[in-house]
């Protein structure tokens, strides 16, 4: 029976720093990968000078120390080597800081929040880093269209938070919400929480403001719903990492915030189940279904840990706050309205089919805000839960919804099968691998959570995922992205015609490669 929830810099300085290669040594992502670099100039200090002229003195970091924010990755996977951050406040200042780095063929690294899992964010040598973070205005919103324009440096959650006051919604949430931002989010096509009801940003984003390798500024900020005449260049650059221009400005489409909402954290007892519980969540929840993810036990058990509280769906005498129930599977499913009984309605009929007929056998429904939030972090909090041991191999893939959940048991059995993989036995590089996502998408997440990284686990994980997902015909990236981590994989997604057609245009648009090199392709 369903029951309710009882959770009841910057330094004013000229001088280029070297990176002390003791700090970072071993990790480095060049010694690790073994990258060679390329052609690129150095950074001297006239360009140092130049940039000055640009820029004001707290717009610029050099320090060793303020630098190591912006040369580590979230996953702190990949380490990069620059010793120079830039941080522009305006479209015209990142014009003349591209059009002046690729006069000089200097290599430069677009960054956001930094929350990016590809390692696409951070540089691999010497890269100056371009950081939108002072670009952070919002610069218009139109009440009756809903269109909302902002520099890309915007958190997303301020978007967010912006536009719940004037009763709209950004079309997009994910766990990093708080660090993210609107650009990066652009620039890697996000998926997130809620693609099943808001669709893919190349859907929802109007416009873009883009500048280019040479400084050339592209302004198509356009408050247009249909707009075709001519091809649709904006398309280019979203998920396009970095690699074609640094996006400044995004002109996106935000749709009323709905009034209602509820959540149903609910147990399952195998993966059939999941995909049973979906196809009558599709079609009986159908408008108001807004999110669908599931998650395996373990991912549970890790999150468990990391968040130190009861889980929703233990029981009240239960002790012990990283204990989790024994179903196989859970499911978190979100429905989002304009009338609160209308919703309540269809899902408490919804949950008494899906409970009547075993495809449930517990669940538990949110009873205001706070228990929501609570729900959703036992969702939000695996991808940080996963690095809790002192690492983690992500893969973010899209896959056939019957066969998704096989890719999770063949990394699990190979794992064991090289003798690779404990929970208990410390001396085992791999703690655990889990599966959880977006299911609605029909994208899942594999995490491999290890103890530390290491060249043996991901030997054994690369390419045996991508040559899996391959196999299905799926992608090897669903949503995160190439990056440095799937820069030598594009071709178990694309044709080689493909490929090459990426290659030209990244050649017409940035003939010097100065942007992100080393990643995407
Ligand atoms: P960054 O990490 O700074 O950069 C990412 C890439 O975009 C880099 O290649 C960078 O060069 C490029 N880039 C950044 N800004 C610009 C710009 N202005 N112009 C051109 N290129 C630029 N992703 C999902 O898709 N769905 C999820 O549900 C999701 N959940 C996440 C949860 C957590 C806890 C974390 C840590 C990450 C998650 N991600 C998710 C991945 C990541 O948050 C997203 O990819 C996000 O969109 C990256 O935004 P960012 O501003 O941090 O970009
Ligand atoms: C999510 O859906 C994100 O939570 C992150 O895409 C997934 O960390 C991951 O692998
Ligand atoms: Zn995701």
């Amino acid at each position: 029976m369903l029951r309710s929830l009882l959770i009841g810099n910057s330094k004013n300085t000229t001088t280029v720093f070297k990176i002390s290669p003791k700090r970072f040594s071993s990790q480095l992502t060049a010694d690790k990968y073994a990258v060679k670099r390329g052609d690129f100039a150095k950074l001297s200090d006239e360009d140092l000078s130049h940039f000055h002229s640009i820029l004001n003195p707290n717009q610029m970091i050099t320090d060793t120390n303020d630098l190591i924010a912006f040369n580590q990755d979230w996953m702190k996977k990949y380490t990069g080597q620059s010793q120079l951050v830039l941080k522009p406040k305006t479209t015209e200042q990142v014009s003349k800081i591209l059009a002046y780095c690729n006069e000089r063929k200097l290599a430069v690294v677009p960054q956001g929040g930094n929350t990016g899992l590809v390692g696409g964010s951070v540089p691999v040598f010497d890269e100056i880093v371009i950081s939108t973070a002072s670009m952070n205005k919002i610069r218009s919103f139109d009440e009756s269209s809903g269109i909302f324009k902002v520099d890309a440096g915007v958190i997303l959650e301020a978007a967010d938070t912006f536009l719940a006051e004037k009763g709209h919604i950004f079309p997009l949430d994910l766990g990093a919400k708080g660090s993210c931002f609107v650009g990066g989010n652009v620039a890697t096509n996000a998926g997130g929480l809620r693609l099943l009801r808001y669709g893919s940003l190349h859907g929802s984003v109007l416009g873009l403001e883009v500048v280019l390798a040479d400084g050339t500024v592209m302004d198509s900020m356009h408050s247009l719903r249909k707009d075709n005449t001519g091809y649709d260049l904006k398309q280019l650059f979203i998920g396009s990492e970095g690699s074609l221009g640094i996006i400044t400005g995004v002109s996106i489409l935000c749709p009323a915030r709905p009034k209602s909402v509820n959540i149903a954290f609910l147990g399952l007892e195998s993966y059939e189940m999941v995909q049973k519980c979906f196809q009558t969540a599709r079609s009986d929840l159908c408008e108001i279904l807004s999110a669908f993810e599931f998650m395996d036990h373990d991912s549970q058990l890790l999150a468990a840990k990391s968040l130190k509280t009861t889980h929703p769906l233990c029981q009240e005498d239960e002790t012990g706050v990283d204990s989790v129930p024994e179903y196989p599977f859970y499911v978190l499913l979100e429905t989002s309205g304009s009338t609160k009984e209308h919703d309540d309605e269809k899902l408490e009929n919804f949950l008494e089919k899906v409970m009547g007929d075993e495809t449930v056998v517990d669940g538990t429904v949110s009873q205001d805000e706070t228990q929501l939030r609570t729900l959703w972090t036992w969702r939000e909090g695996i991808a940080e839960a996963s690095q809790q041991f002192g690492g983690v191999y992500k893969y973010d893939v899209s896959l056939p919804l019957d066969s998704m959940y096989s890719l999770v048991e063949a990394v699990q059995e190979r794992l064991k099968k090289l003798n690779l993989s404990s929970t208990e036995d410390e001396s085992k590089p791999v703690y655990e691998a889990v599966g959880y996502g977006h299911i609605g998408d029909g994208n899942l997440h594999l995490n491999v959570a290890v103890r530390e990284y290491n060249k043996e686990v991901e030997k054994a994980l690369e390419p045996f995922v991508y040559e899996f997902v391959s196999k299905h015909h799926g992608s090897i990236s669903a949503e995160h992205g190439l990056g440095f981590q799937k820069k030598n994989y594009i071709g178990y997604s694309k044709s080689e015609v493909e490929i090459r057609m990426i290659k030209d245009i990244k050649h017409h648009y940035d003939p010097k490669g100065i942007l992100n090199p080393y990643k995407y392709i």
